[in-house]
């Protein structure tokens, strides 16, 4: 099988960390003759926009990006070429794949042989090291590209590559039991509307939502939070969060703010032996957790980075049990530079999807 690829595409540039962003119609293509084995490239279909494009596109993370950047790693498309030379791909040409924020990693080191393979030392990450899915094509990497099951559209699937497999993978991680309360801090964002519903349906755990806004809040409830606290109207956040999770406080707290200040009393409503879930990342902030308490409460701070190959399955099969959908709007390329306006300003209710076709 071969495909017609042209020469050039349209892509969203980021230039310099304060210029606009620039879409430009002819933007080259990698030819597959260009690829190297291992890489291959994809024709997009669609791709969501994260929280953390917008931290890219800003430089407001102590890890340099390169620059200029395409950015974008919730992206889903089909493949159209495979580098030359390339052995034992576990994808061909044709098959529909997602690309993750980990665009590659050695598979060789001791992180990637226990599954930590984002942490890898030589981690390419999409949309930040590398170039990521604000194109119409892009090239990434046939051992870490995931294969997207055939009853979710493109648009559906794109934000379980990295919103999706993050939220799911550090409930996973988080020590909990079917049953147990999860407080959630953005819930009514890309992440946190999805953790609503893994925690939900996939976990059996009692959700607090916590963000701001009735459209959150709405979105909240319907998704399976049993409670709904706005950070912005309470008064006593630790004295709402402990009342709502039965007057002990929750047994985790998943923070998926993009916010320093949602981490700031977690230790103070946790349970005793509970977790905080540390997954927002606000680029310079501290957390800043009394030492006595997360000693004495025994509490557990877990930073937990996106997921390895098999999480991102994971994530994704639930997704095509119906079991999480992720909320979204379907806007062009060209809308980007608002959509990061709203993020940052809040009014982004779950996820925006950017459609490539
Ligand atoms: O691997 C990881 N740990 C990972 C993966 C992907 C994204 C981490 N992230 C990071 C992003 O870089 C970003 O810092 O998670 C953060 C959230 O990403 P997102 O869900 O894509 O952002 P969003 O859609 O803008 O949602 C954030 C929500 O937080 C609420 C906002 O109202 C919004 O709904 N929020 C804020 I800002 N401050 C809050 C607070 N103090 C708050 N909610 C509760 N309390
Ligand atoms: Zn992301």
């Amino acid at each position: 099988m071969s495909y017609n690829i042209p020469k050039t595409q349209k892509a969203a540039i980021v230039e310099s960390h304060d210029a606009p962003i620039h879409i430009k119609d002819d933007h080259p293509v990698r030819q597959p003759e260009e690829l190297a084995p291992g890489e291959c490239l994809i024709k997009l279909d669609c791709t969501g926009v994260c929280h953390t494009d917008l931290h890219a596109r800003k430089g407001d993370w102590p890890l340099p990006s390169k620059l200029p950047l395409i950015g974008g790693h919730e992206g889903v498309g089909k493949i159209v070429a495979i580098g030359a030379h390339t052995v034992s791909s576990p994808v061909n040409i044709g098959d529909r794949v997602g690309i993750k924020w980990l665009a590659d990693s050695c598979l060789q080191c001791e992180q990637c042989r226990k599954g930590l393979e984002q942490s890898c030392a030589k981690a390419k990450l999409s949309g930040y090291t590398v170039d990521g899915t604000f194109s119409q094509y892009v090239v990434s990497y046939v051992s870490h590209v995931t294969p997207i099951p055939p009853n979710l559209s493109s648009e559906e699937a794109a934000s379980f590559l990295c919103a999706g497999v993050t939220v799911y993978r550090a409930l996973k991680y988080s020590k909990t039991n079917p049953g147990d309360w999860v407080v959630i801090p953005g819930a009514g964002g890309g992440l946190g509307h999805l953790a609503v519903q893994y925690a939900t349906n996939a976990f059996g755990l009692r959700v607090v939502a916590v963000d701001t806004g009735e459209e959150k809040k709405k979105l909240c409830l319907e998704l399976g939070a049993e409670k709904w606290i706005d950070f912005r109207e309470s008064k006593d956040l630790v004295k709402d969060i402990k009342d709502a999770a039965g007057g002990d406080g929750p047994h985790a707290a998943l923070v998926s703010a993009a916010s320093s200040s949602a981490y700031e009393q977690a230790v103070d409503y946790l349970r005793p032996g509970g977790s905080l879930l540390v997954v927002g990342l606000p680029g310079k902030a501290q957390i800043g957790a009394p030492i006595f308490w997360t000693v004495v409460k025994s509490i557990n701070i877990i930073g937990s980075y996106v997921g390895n190959r098999q999480d991102a399955r994971e994530a994704l099969e639930i997704a095509a049990l119906g079991k999480a959908k992720c909320y979204l709007a379907l806007k062009p390329l060209s809308a980007l530079s608002e959509v990061y306006e709203g993020m940052e300003q809040g009014t982004v209710v779950g996820r925006v999807v950017l459609s490539m076709t």
